[in-house]
């Protein structure tokens, strides 16, 4: 699925170079393009791609310090600029454009719903949102901050694809230590899925195509990804229990966003080598993800690639009702009231999503 990506602010800024470096090591050609946004003049400096400076009137190029109203505020009054810069890359070949940001922060959890927003208006292909949910120890502001901006976030673009980041970390490695770490397991999630939806050479027998990303993320408005790989035996019979353990993995312990698998939709992508990738593990696989998501609507496929691995890939869409989500928004909201009256959950999950108790920021 050619993509365009649009980072804002210093995590959108990181993450963007990562997705890029990854389809450029790969060879995949999925992403054709990338523009940086920021408030801070010093975290564009150093990304390998066409960067804008907005808000520089309001905050000198200092960035905005966590405050995501200014973030948006900016972004809003500066979006010409944005818009302009995307204007060459985004073509007839476009076929989705990704809004990636860090929630928690000032520039990225305020600027990326408005972009989402304004692309929306403009754009007749997908914007989707690739947004970072702060760690568990990052600060009550974070907290809320990402609230009202998935918020936000999730109304604005055709999907939003959740990671958090207490996901990939690894013991005794704090969240700053983790970041580039946790960028390269997300780059490799969304490398590979954007790559999937591709046409390749060598067609195998039931291809992904973009179609069925779009399908998949046009249920409901908040998405996740998993992944896990394996050793391969070169006989595709021979790898039926593999690609079984290795999908249970990518959905239960190598999802961007853990414990949320009730899902509406959801597409599971077999990659390995062409011969290696077992027909009935991967129908096996997709029954799998059916029950455990408890859709009816997993789509399966399979993305040749050489290598002497077989890797699984999960896209969850429409993940809002899970528990794990409710959580979330339960912590910022409790972030928000300072208060320890730590109130009661919603008797039905969802709830939170219908009500005003975290303001939208737009
Ligand atoms: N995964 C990941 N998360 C990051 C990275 N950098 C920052 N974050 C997270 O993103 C959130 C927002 O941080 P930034 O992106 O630095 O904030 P910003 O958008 O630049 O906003 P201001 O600095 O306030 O103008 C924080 O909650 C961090 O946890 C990164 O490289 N990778
Ligand atoms: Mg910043």
């Amino acid at each position: 699925m050619k993509s365009v990506l649009i980072g804002v602010g210093q995590a959108g800024g990181k993450l963007s170079r990562e997705l890029v470096e990854f389809d450029e090591r790969m060879g995949f050609g999925a992403v054709r393009g990338a523009v940086a946004v920021n408030t801070a003049q010093a975290d564009l400096s150093s990304l390998p791609f066409e960067t804008v400076l907005v808000g520089q009137d309001r905050v000198k190029g200092q960035g905005v310090g966590g405050d995501n109203e200014l973030g948006a505020e900016v972004m809003q009054s500066d979006i010409r600029e944005v818009l302009s810069a995307l204007d060459g890359r985004i073509g007839a070949e476009t076929e989705s454009i990704f809004v990636v940001a860090g929630l928690g922060g000032g520039t990225g959890s305020g600027g990326a719903p408005v972009v989402a927003k304004e692309l929306k208006r403009i754009y007749d292909v997908p914007v989707y949102g690739l947004g970072i949910l702060p760690g568990r120890d990052e600060g009550s502001m974070y907290q809320v901050n990402a609230g009202r901006s998935l918020k936000t976030f999730a109304r604005e673009a055709d999907s939003l694809l959740l990671v958090d980041n207490d996901a990939f970390r690894s013991a005794g490695e704090s969240v700053t230590e983790g970041f580039d770490s946790i960028n390269r397991e997300i780059a490799k999630r969304v490398g590979l899925l954007l790559a999937a939806g591709e046409s390749v050479e060598g067609v195998a027998e039931s291809v992904v195509d973009s179609s069925e990303i779009i399908n998949t993320l046009r249920n409901g408005s908040i998405a996740a990804l998993g992944y896990a790989a394996a050793d391969a035996a070169p006989e595709a019979e021979e790898n039926i229990n593999a690609v079984m353990s290795t999908t249970r993995r990518a959905l239960l312990t190598g999802s961007s966003l853990p414990d949320a698998t009730d899902a509406d939709a959801a597409l599971v992508v077999v990659a390995g080598e062409q011969d290696a990738v077992p027909r009935k593990g991967v129908e096996r696989a997709r029954r799998w993800v059916e029950e455990e998501t408890g859709s009816l609507q997993v789509r399966g496929g399979d993305f040749p690639l050489s290598s002497d691995r077989i890797a699984v890939l999960i896209l969850l869409g429409g993940i809002e009702r899970s528990e794990r989500l409710d959580d979330f928004m339960q912590r910022a909201k409790e972030a928000q009231e300072q208060e320890a009256t730590a109130e009661a959950k919603p008797d039905n999950p969802g709830d939170v999503w219908a009500n005003d108790d975290l303001d939208n920021l737009l």
